[in-house]
This record gives structure tokens, C-alpha cells and sequence, in this order.
């Protein structure tokens, strides 16, 4: 197959081409084939619209393989050739078109939509900039710009064009297209809105670039934090972009299934990924009613179709814009905004669920609540805080709005594709049921006793280990020993994710260590994370790290025992080596504050068992694997909360009365410590976990450390940990995004 299409594109035998010209030949074939999967047309009515501003898509082509069902015959008629597949793939570009957990998982459901054959295509913004790359210098965060497109590439151009009115001028918002394939099924759209004046050029130092110039700036990067304030004014001119152009794109198509507008809310279902898309509920009551809708039905119409998603109880995070950007960014909205919050101000009366606040800020969140007919939150525990605490004001007056909907991930790429021999073994020992039927997984466990199974089981993860070592021999130029428990963390990196706890304990090894309390088996603790640029506290911590990993790394006593690693520029491709080659899964939040996690998910899928605290989705693998093949520590969520109610924290307290953690606090501004590193920042993070510790490291550190050693000790009964990994692996079918949009579209969406 590929072979026809070298020779049409390239005039010779496909032996005779590059490797860059049959990646080409492959792009080419993958398009063809996926197109052929595509059912537009009349005969589907009501289409859903997954909107939002993060797509974290990862590499696409050897997941499209696969989804197409040609992957194993496109590589054997490579291999005859002397080509290898996989060397091929390598040569992709990852489009990183998010920052995180929420990008991954739109990706993920998109993935899992086509594979079901529901109609849903996604909706989101062409960065010409994924998230920044990541390299370290001097033990520091060093940020580069991400290019992902080129001229040959996933992306396709669509002839469709959107006028796009800002204060002050208009532009014309460019259609891009991805397919995405779905596993044996059909294939659906992702529409990607780009400006064609957007000039890379005008790109500075590092990452840096005038934020003023929004004709020349507006796709040229995701905006890569979760924290500070710059660039503000330009996210919202991002958001309007994408909303305003995606709400045109959903009525013309809606027109074209046959729908008079009047009856919009039987063709199509809005998800809205966060607050980030939320202004499409007032740009469609816009549109709406200028075509002619009377205001009421039109925001009845608005409200029938949209429904929201919450990932985070994070204050910062729930995005409350200042009127005067509305007014300046979209100035078509504000009347329609402000007449919304008179209509909830008349009908409740009530300050706290007021759109505008009296410091003249819309809340994009209440917005929402109230002009959306769902809300939804990603984990159970998540939601019910959501009910219980931060959205109960809403809870109260909408209680048959909220539900839940525990996240998901694809079993496509966080199975087959990152972990071949394990696929290969499951396909034996319980048939290929599982990648239609993820809870078909479960029949792993009646093979739990066999010795063969459980010889392999470990045989599997020992291979994917390697592969890793050999990865990061070849790439990183870092030798680590295969034979060493594989200790992982890797996510964003972000104080409430408590990295730092980590390296509290890293430390505490290290003084053992030195001590001669030496650990049976080498430890390798890796990171991977990207800190937001503005994001000072963060990247003092990956500062820690960085020169954690040095100063063990050259001390003699401890090399032998114990290795930190820290990883350049954590993406989905280094995720995809890493995962099946991890041991223990690291992820542990401060309790109440990961509102699901995913990492967690593909960890266990992988084989991996799970230190945590009962947060986010940890808490429903507890009680999948139970108590024995999970390590759960520190304080519950209702704990936490409370504590947070009353302000009476003080981590000074703590490390007076605690002269272990004391001396592994202190050790961060030691004069080993310093001579490596920087003592403004070392200082800085010091002094921040003694007088704040805002998300109270210290009251979980000696449970954390009992029950991580508890881990390493257990890990040596080889058999009882296989055992514990096959568990895993066999209650993971509850985590495939397939159950999660299963549900959704039969809460929510009501697609046929
Ligand atoms: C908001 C305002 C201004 C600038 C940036 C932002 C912003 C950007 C990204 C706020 C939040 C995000 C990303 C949030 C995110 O990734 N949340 C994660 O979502 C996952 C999927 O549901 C969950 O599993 C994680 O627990 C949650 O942290």
C-alpha cells in the first residue's frame, strides 16, 4: 500500500526512498484512508461539538495506524523493504496543543467518540506554537518555542472562512482540519481556527513576543499558563476567536442537516471544556436572535445545547474576566452578558449568583451554570466537592444540572500503541474482546494463580524498562540501572501536585543512605514536568530537583542506592516510553485538589501500582484494586477542607515538632545544597514551605515516607507484586474513555 503511493509521489521503489519520503507516503495514506471513513451527510441529525481551547493530540500517524487496522500490515510491508516502522514515526512532529491533563483528555474523548460512531467533531485554536519546549540550564526551566507545523503535515486547510468582529476591527478566521480516526469505525473532524496574518517573526527571546499586536499574535502560541496574569487580555482575544468562528461553523452545518434554528437544540449538543470556550453561549444567543430568534427562545435554545465541564476547584483558575476586556474584545457580547445577569439578579437575588461581581468581573463559570443544562464534574469524589463546597450556592438552586463523569483515557494509544508486548500478552491469554469491551480486562484475573502469567507479567515490564534505559542512554546521555525500582512522577508541575513532597522524601533517602541504611534495591526516582513560565515557586522546585539529581549523582556513597532523574520537556511521545516502563505510579496531591488525574489511569493500564492519597480518581482505583495493590497515605479530603475553613494551618509547627522532617527541610538551603544551586531560589522555596505551605506537605510527610518504604519492601516479593500489577491491569477497564463518553452521550448529549 505504501509502496504504491511512493512510487506515485516519488517515481521510485519505496527501497530506494528516504525515510523522510515514506513518512510522507504515509501521511498521505492515512488521510485517504481515514477520509474514506467519513459519514457527513443529511442522514445524521443531532451532531455534538466538543469545544476547546487545548487539544493535547500528541503524534497522530502511528495512532491512526492503528485505529485504521493497518498498523501490523503497513510494518511487515515496510519491514520486507528494510524499513522500519517504528524508526519512521519517530520522525513526527508532536503537535503539544495544550498544557495538560484537560488537553489530553479532549484529546482522548475525540478518540473515543469516533471509535463508538457518534457524530462529534472538536473545536479548538491552530497554535502555530505548541507548549513551549522545555531544556535546563544551570539546574533551570529554559523556555523555547514549539514548532509543530510544517509544510506536509496532519493539518489540512479547509476552504471555510469566518468573519470574526473584535472592537475595532474584524478578521477572518482560517479553517484547519485533523481527522481523527476512530478504532474500526468511523472517522470525525477536528477544526482548528487559524489567521493567516499571524507572523512568526515577531517571536523574541525565548518565548517571548509583543502581546500588544493581536492581527500578527493572535494563534502564534498556546498560552502556556495556569497561573499568571500576563497575557490575559490576549487569551480572551484567543477565546473569542475560536467561539465566535465555531458558533458559525455549528449553525451552518446545523442549517445544512436540516434545522430551522428554531429546533437547533435536536442537532446539536455543546460540550464546553472548561470555562475557556464559555463565550459561545452569548455568541450563539447573538447569532440567534440577529437571524431572527426572539431573545427568549434563544436563550432557551442556548441553554438546551450547552453543557460545561469542571476541572478544577483551583481559585486561579475559574477565569472571571474584567468587563472592560469584554468590552474591548468583544463588544457584541457585553449587552447580551449584562442582560443575562439582570434576568439571574432578578430571578434569584442573590450577590453570589450574579454573573458581574461588584468588582465589574463576569464569571465565566456561573455563566455556565446557569445558561448551560449540565454540569459535570471529572471525578466522583470532585463532584461531590463541587455539590458540597465550591459550586454549592449552585448546587442548591440546580441540583438535577450536576453529575458526574469520572475521566477516561484511550486504550488505543495508552495500550496498544505505548505498550505492544503487553497488548501481544492479552491478546493471548483473554482474546482481543478488551479493545472494544475494556472491562473484558477483568478476565485477567482468573489467570492471577498461573506462574506462567505472572513470570510474564514481570518479563513484560523488565522489556519496556529497557527500552526506556536504552532511550535514555541514546537521547539524555543518563545511564540508569534496569534493575532499579522505577519510582514516577510525571505531570504538570504545580505546588498542589506536591513534587516537592517527593523530594522531601529523596532527601530523607539520602541521609539514610549516607547513615549506612542502605535500601535492597537501587531506587531511580523520575520526574518529568513543565512549569508555567511566570510560575516562580514551581520552577524553584524543578531548581530542587535539578540539583538533587547532580549532587547524588556525584556522590559516591549514595550513587549506588539511589538515582533522581529529572526529564527535558515531558510531552504525550516521552509519556508514551515512560509509562509502561514505570513501577510505582507517584500521585500524590494534597487530598481534595486533583480534580480526576489521567497520568494515574495509564500508569495502572501499564502495570504500574499506585502511591497516593485518596484524591481525584485515585480514590475509585482504591476501590477497584482494593486495600492490597494500592498504597494509600496521608489526610482525607474532609480533613483537608476543614482545615482550610478555619485558616489554622501553620507549617512552622510541624517542622518544630519533627526533627526528621526538620532536618530534610533545612537540607535544601545546606551548603551542599548551595554550592550546586542557587540560593535565591533554594530560599525562596524554603522559606515558602515554612511560613505557608499552602498545600500542607508537612502533616502528610511522615505517612507518605512509612508508606513509600512499605512500597520498596514489598516490591521484593516478586510473585505478590506481580500479582498486584495484574490486578491493575485487569481493573483498569472502568478508566477506557469509551465507558466515559458512553456516558456523557446518554446524561448529556442523547446522540444516536
Ligand atoms: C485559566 C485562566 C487563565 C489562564 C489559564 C487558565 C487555565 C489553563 C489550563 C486553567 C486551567 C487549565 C488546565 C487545567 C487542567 O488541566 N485540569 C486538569 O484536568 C484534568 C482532566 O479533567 C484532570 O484530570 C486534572 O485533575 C485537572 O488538574
Amino acid at each position: 500500500m505504501v509502496s504504491d503511493i511512493c512510487k506515485k509521489l516519488f517515481r521510485k521503489d519505496i527501497s530506494k526512498c528516504t525515510d523522510e519520503e515514506v513518512y510522507i507516503a504515509l501521511l498521505h495514506l492515512v488521510k485517504r484512508e481515514a477520509k474514506k471513513k467519513e459519514k457527513t451527510g443529511k442522514n445524521q441529525k443531532k451532531k455534538l461539538y466538543y469545544v476547546s481551547a487545548e487539544f493535547l493530540i500528541g503524534r497522530l500517524v502511528g495512532n491512526n495506524l492503528i485505529n485504521l487496522g493497518i498498523y501490523n500490515d503497513i510494518r511487515k510491508e515496510l519491514r520486507i523493504k528494510g524499513k522500519s516502522l517504528a524508526n519512521i514515526l519517530e520522525r513526527e512532529p508532536e503537535p503539544s496543543l495544550g498544557n495538560g491533563g484537560l488537553g489530553r483528555l479532549a484529546a482522548c474523548f475525540l478518540d473515543s467518540i469516533a471509535t463508538l460512531g457518534l457524530p462529534g467533531d472538536g473545536v479548538g485554536i491552530c497554535y502555530h506554537e505548541g507548549l513551549f519546549y522545555q531544556k535546563f540550564k544551570r539546574h533551570r526551566q529554559m523556555e523555547y518555542p514549539n514548532a509543530w507545523r510544517e509544510k506536509r503535515s496532519v493539518l489540512g486547510r479547509s476552504v471555510k472562512k469566518y468573519p470574526v468582529h473584535f472592537g475595532g476591527f474584524t478578521v477572518h478566521a482560517v479553517m484547519y482540519d485533523i481527522l481523527v480516526t476512530g478504532y474500526n469505525n468511523r472517522t470525525n473532524r477536528l477544526h482548528l481556527f487559524d489567521l493567516d496574518s499571524v507572523d512568526p517573526s515577531i517571536i523574541e527571546k525565548g518565548i517571548e513576543f509583543n502581546k500588544a499586536n493581536i492581527r500578527k499574535n493572535l494563534t502564534l502560541f498556546l498560552y502556556p499558563d495556569d497561573s499568571d496574569d500576563e497575557g490575559r487580555l490576549l487569551r480572551v482575544y484567543q477565546q473569542y476567536f475560536m467561539v465566535s468562528a465555531g458558533a458559525q461553523l455549528i449553525l451552518d452545518e446545523a442549517i445544512e442537516r436540516g434545522s430551522d434554528l428554531h429546533n437547533l437544540a435536536d442537532y446539536v449538543a455543546i460540550q464546553i471544556n472548561d470555562t475557556h470556550p464559555s463565550m459561545i453561549i452569548p455568541e450563539l444567543i447573538r447569532l440567534l436572535t440577529n437571524r431572527g430568534i426572539e431573545w427568549d427562545e434563544a436563550v432557551e435554545t442556548v441553554t438546551n445545547i450547552c453543557a460545561y465541564t469542571n476541572h478544577t476547584i483551583l481559585a486561579e483558575a475559574l477565569e472571571k474576566w474584567p468587563v472592560d476586556f469584554i468590552k474591548k474584545v468583544a463588544p457584541k457580547l457585553l449587552p447580551i452578558i449584562q442582560k443575562l445577569d439582570k434576568q439571574v439578579r432578578e430571578k434569584y437575588n442573590d450577590d453570589k449568583l450574579a454573573i458581574i461581581d461588584d468588582e465589574k468581573r463576569i464569571h465565566m463559570a456561573k455563566m455556565d451554570m446557569h445558561f448551560g443544562h449540565s454540569i459535570n464534574g471529572v471525578a466522583a469524589l470532585h463532584t461531590e466537592i463541587l455539590k458540597n463546597t465550591e459550586l454549592k450556592d449552585f448546587y442548591d438552586i440546580y441540583p438535577d444540572k450536576f453529575n458526574n463523569k469520572t475521566n477516561g483515557i484511550t486504550f488505543r494509544r495508552w495500550l496498544m500503541e505505548c505498550n505492544r508486548p503487553l497488548t501481544h500478552f492479552l491478546d493471548e491469554v483473554i482474546g482481543t474482546g478488551y479493545k472494544n469491551n475494556s472491562n473484558d480486562l477483568e478476565k485477567l484475573m482468573s489467570h492471577i494463580d498461573e506462574d506462567r502469567t505472572l513470570k510474564k507479567i514481570l518479563e513484560i515490564k523488565r522489556k519496556k524498562k529497557l527500552e526506556l534505559v536504552y532511550y535514555l542512554r541514546h537521547t539524555m546521555h543518563i545511564d540508569v540501572d534496569p534493575n532499579s525500582i522505577f519510582d514516577i512522577q510525571v505531570k504538570r508541575l504545580h505546588e498542589y501536585k506536591r513534587q516537592q513532597l517527593n523530594c522531601l522524601y529523596v532527601i530523607k533517602k539520602y541521609f539514610e543512605i549516607k547513615r549506612g541504611v542502605r535500601p535492597k534495591r537501587k531506587i531511580t526516582v523520575i520526574f518529568g514536568a513543565k512549569a508555567a513560565p511566570a510560575y516562580t515557586i514551581a520552577k524553584d522546585i524543578i531548581h530542587l530537583i535539578l540539583c538533587l539529581q547532580r549532587l547524588i549523582e556525584k556522590d559516591k556513597d549514595v550513587k549506588p542506592y539511589l538515582q533522581v532523574i529529572m526529564l527535558e520537556n515531558y510531552n504525550v511521545t516521552l509519556a508514551e516510553r515512560v509509562i509502561p516502563a514505570c513501577d510505582i505510579s507517584e500521585q500524590i496531591s494534597l487530598a481534595s485538589q486533583e480534580a480526576s488525574g489521567t497520568g494515574n489511569m495509564k500508569f495502572m493500564l501499564n502495570g504500574a501500582v499506585t502511591l497516593g492519597t485518596e484524591d481525584g480518581a485515585n480514590v475509585e482505583i482504591h476501590q477497584l484494586v482494593g486495600d492490597d495493590n494500592i498504597y494509600i497515605f496521608g489526610e482525607d479530603s474532609q480533613t483537608v477542607i476543614d482545615r482550610y475553613a478555619r485558616g489554622d494551618y501553620r507549617s512552622r509547627d510541624y517542622y518544630e515538632k519533627n526533627p526528621v522532617l526538620k532536618e530534610c527541610v533545612d537540607f535544601i538551603v545546606s551548603k551542599k545544597m548551595l554550592k550546586i544551586g542557587d540560593r535565591r531560589n533554594l530560599g525562596r522555596l524554603y522559606n515558602e514551605l515554612l511560613s505557608k505551605d499552602w498545600f500542607m506537605t508537612f502533616p502528610d510527610f511522615d505517612d507518605y515516607c512509612q508508606v513509600r518504604d512499605k512500597v520498596y519492601e514489598d516490591y521484593e516479593d516478586r510473585r505478590a507484586w506481580a500479582k498486584k500489577m495484574i490486578t491493575n491491569i485487569a481493573k483498569a477497564g472502568y478508566f477506557s474513555s469509551d465507558r466515559t463518553i458512553k456516558q456523557y452521550n446518554e446524561d448529556i448529549w442523547h446522540l444516536k
